[in-house]
């Protein structure tokens, strides 16, 4: 024979640092000879699949369990001793915030104005190489007004098109690469997208492009059309539609 015991639960919060959070069952002691408690959990409130031994204490820190993020467990808790086990106290809930940080974003470009609010967007590709620039700096022209600079890392995101931005134009769009340094710039291909949808795609070596200084066949692959270009220190490729 033995008396089932009353067991009262709170459940309190604790905000830590920055992508951490804690949280901890606490309950008052059941009367009686109590050897330990077990702290039942699971996603239903009335059948808790999962249960943990916690021994003889009164509080249990929850974040130990293999909890999954952002879903509702409900927790109660038993008392026993040698006579058996009481009934669960009433569920109390909580949700496991999320302490996963996301991933990286990609495509992250760099625009040295705010004019990239327009119309019609620009996007660049280019290939990778080893030996590749991470600062290139790419203008955007509307006719001879500069409107933009955007500084693309051409070590990563090739064989695909990274949008710069959308601008309006009134005139000429043209893009401009510039190979600063001894670093490898790739020049390969330029698209405007209209608001419309419309997509007009300037290849290297295609009507509307000009260049300063050497620019050579990358070995780069994944090129936009049959071949990328690469050039260092102080050249230019333009593209003009
Ligand atoms: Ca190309």
């Amino acid at each position: 024979m033995y008396t089932k015991s009353f067991i009262a639960v709170l459940i309190t919060y604790f905000s830590l640092i920055s992508f951490c959070s804690a949280a901890t069952l606490v309950w008052d002691a059941s009367t009686g000879t109590v050897d330990g408690y077990k702290v039942y959990y699971g996603t239903s409130a009335t059948n808790p699949s999962e249960s943990v031994n916690v021994g003889n204490v009164t509080q249990y820190a929850i974040d130990s369990l293999p909890l999954s993020e952002n879903v509702q467990y409900y927790f109660c808790v038993s008392a026993y001793n040698t006579a058996g086990e009481s009934d669960p106290c009433a569920p109390v809930a909580y949700t496991p915030s999320d302490t996963t940080p996301p991933t990286p974003p990609i495509g992250l470009v760099a625009h040295a104005s705010s004019a990239s609010n327009g119309n019609t967007e620009v996007a660049l590709w280019w290939t990778t190489y080893s030996n590749r620039s991470s600062n290139v700096p790419v203008d955007i022209y509307d006719g001879a007004n500069l409107l933009d600079t955007v500084t693309v890392d051409q070590k990563t995101n090739g064989g695909q098109w990274n949008v710069l931005g959308s601008y309006t134009f009134s005139s000429q769009p043209k893009v401009v690469i510039r190979a600063v340094g001894s670093d490898s710039t790739c020049a390969d291909a330029v698209k405007l997208t209209d608001s419309n949808g419309n997509e007009s795609i300037i290849d290297n070596g295609a009507s509307g492009t000009s260049y300063t200084g050497t620019w050579k066949i990358s070995i780069g692959t994944s090129y936009y059309g049959s071949q990328s270009l690469f050039s260092s220190d102080g050249a230019t490729y333009t593209f003009a539609l």
